[in-house]
């Protein structure tokens, strides 16, 4: 039977037909529905966890009870996840256990453009990558095995193309493996210096066996040699096979499905068959480094560009026809900024800051947008979690007149610990927690304050305001970011005081939200067109001689009419 899948999907059913019984993940694009998709199927628990971390881990601990297990997130996920995971490679699985990891060539939504193929092989675990959905099937399925048979955790590497694009697949069946025994076995599971010494070199021996299997005939499957014009060889892997493909549909390719370990003398005899030898991967030179290593003679970097996301057209923008190499290739593609949506809650909360125009240690969440012009308020971005350690950090370094946001989700993932330090070392940091009661940046996930689960079900919605006075916080105030006076003056006043405090802001995203039934419009005898409005960065206001607003787009806010210095902007009451 064959499906029209995404590669998420793909990954999701590849990991269902494998028997897959235990599935904990984070958001992040663009990994995301690849939990969304295993939360559909009754057979799999499908969880989202607070972060990345506690999703691995506790995928680590329902493989150790005996199930197959998966961990999936967005590639800076594995940074907040990396702890588990490169002592998990010394631990080993019990049952299958996978983590998918999705990296975003070309930073579509994301701060970083990191490579996780850096990761396997410094954890030196086996990793997967999949160059089109059929194959995002194929090796998940595969994976869960190979991790069995191998004791090692499987790193399914994938991409924004490859997660996003859709793609014919053939699908099969469910196994239903048995629960495996949980093994009590200190020796393998408890990570003391001197079980972790002997577990190292068992990893050494293990990973020996895999660079074993990836030089024999059982990983055929995985690694394909396909020998046509040898006057030039293409090594790939995953996304970019198909750009090579297109690009040089005549030309010799070698397919890595398996990336870490590499199978050295597989490529050693490709490469004696080919005159001229290129690697074709996305960000860094991963293959490359240890080919050259080798001592096998390949180009890469020295013509494709180390940042990015490829395309048929890079690939060929590089080598030329007669399939010498060309100067490098940069993209100039005009940008298209994104913007927060009518009736964002967020979007009050900047105009106050703006006019206390204190410094704003931000965080990851749609209310980064803030740092984009008109509304300019933000003026750091890290990480998760980073903006509340931050502004301690600067607290502690003089600095006054600043505050912390973050977004709820984001507070429940990485928030709650830097909180607790500034509560701990005595600063008088003031952090404003925008809660719009989802994750919106990535697709309106719950999380644990919202009181629903993956799979839509009613759980025990945590209390924001309790996690924050349970660390210390004696001052916790909560605001409408709708009344932008009051989140002005509460923000203030909490910011002249010498102790640490949190201003909730709280109002649901508009993509939850009911509409108020009631929108704005401009009063063109009052307004003087002076433009204030426009800073508040609102799609629905444009304007044209006069300001004006689009009915259609605009929530009905009111922050526009907020800062209208002749009152021009009124309400409309609808009266359905
Ligand atoms: C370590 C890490 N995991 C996941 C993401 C993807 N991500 C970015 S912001 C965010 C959460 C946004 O939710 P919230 O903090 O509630 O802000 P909102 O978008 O709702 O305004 C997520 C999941 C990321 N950037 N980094």
């Amino acid at each position: 039977m064959k499906r029209f899948l995404s590669g998420n999907e793909a990954v999701a059913r590849g990991a269902w037909e494998a028997g897959l019984k235990y599935a904990s993940s984070y958001p992040g694009t663009p990994s995301t529905e690849i939990l969304q998709s295993l939360a559909r199927f009754p057979e799999v628990q499908a969880e989202w966890a607070p972060n990345e971390k506690v999703a691995l881990e506790s995928a680590i601990g329902a493989s150790f009870a005996g199930l197959r297990a998966m961990a999936s997130m967005k590639h800076v996920g594995l940074n907040v996840a990396a702890d588990p995971f490169m002592t998990l490679a010394y631990t080993g699985v019990n049952a299958g256990l996978v983590v998918a990891v999705a990296d975003d060539p070309g930073l579509y939504s994301s701060q970083n453009e990191q490579d996780t193929r850096r990761y396997a092989v410094a954890a030196r675990v086996l990793a997967l990558e999949p160059s089109d959905s059929q194959e995002a099937l194929a090796f998940t399925k595969d994976a869960f095995f190979l991790s069995e048979r191998f004791d090692i955790p499987v790193l399914l590497r994938l991409v924004t193309r490859i997660s996003h694009s859709k793609g014919v697949v053939e699908i099969g069946d469910r196994v239903e493996p048995m629960q495996k025994e949980e093994v009590r076995d200190p020796a393998k599971w408890v990570m003391l210096p001197a079980y972790a010494k002997i577990r190292h070199t068992n990893l050494l021996e293990r990973f020996k066996k895999l660079k074993d299997f990836v030089e024999s005939k059982e990983a055929d499957a995985f690694l394909v040699e396909d020998l046509q014009d040898t006057k030039v060889g293409f090594i790939t892997s995953g996304i970019c096979y198909q750009y090579v493909k297109e690009a040089f549909p005549e030309a010799s390719v070698f397919k890595l499905g398996i990336i870490n370990p590499l199978p050295f003398e597989r490529i050693r005899r490709f490469a004696s068959k080919v005159d001229v030898l290129y690697v074709v991967e996305e960000l860094d030179p991963v293959l490359e480094e240890q080919l050259k290593a080798q001592g096998i003679d390949v180009i890469g970097k020295e013509v494709f560009p180390e940042y990015g996301e490829f395309s048929p057209d890079v690939v060929r923008s590089c080598v030329d026809k007669s399939y010498k190499p060309k100067a490098v290739y940069f993209t100039d593609i005009p940008t298209r900024p994104p913007t927060l949506c009518p009736g964002c809650p967020h979007r009050g909360v900047f105009v106050a800051l703006r006019k206390l125009g204190v410094t704003v240690f931000g965080d990851i969440g749609c209310y980064t947008l803030g740092a984009l012009p008109p509304l300019s308020s933000i003026h750091s971005c890290v990480c998760m979690g980073a903006g509340v350690s931050m502004v301690h950090g600067a607290n502690k370094a003089g600095h006054k007149k600043s505050v912390a946001i973050i977004g709820d989700s984001t507070f429940l993932h990485s928030g709650v610990t830097s909180l607790m330090n500034i509560v701990y070392n005595r600063s008088s940091s003031t952090v404003i927690i925008m809660d719009n009661g989802t994750t919106a940046m990535t697709g309106k996930q719950p999380h644990p304050g919202t009181g629903v689960t993956a799979k839509g079900e009613k759980t025990v919605k945590l209390s924001i305001e309790e996690v924050v006075r349970g660390v210390g916080v004696e001052r916790v105030r909560v605001v409408d970011p709708y009344n932008v006076k009051e989140t002005y003056e509460v923000i203030k006043e909490e910011l002249e005081i010498d102790e640490p405090s949190v201003v909730i802001t709280r109002r649901p995203c508009t993509l939850i939200a009911e509409r108020l039934g009631k929108t704005y419009t401009v009063d063109k005898d009052k307004c003087i067109a002076c433009g204030a409005c426009l800073k508040v960065g609102c799609m629905a206001l444009s304007m044209n001689g006069n300001a004006s607003i689009d009915e259609l787009l605009c929530f009905g806010c009111g922050v526009c009419a907020h800062v209208c210095p002749v009152d021009a902007i009124v309400e409309v009451v609808n009266e359905n």
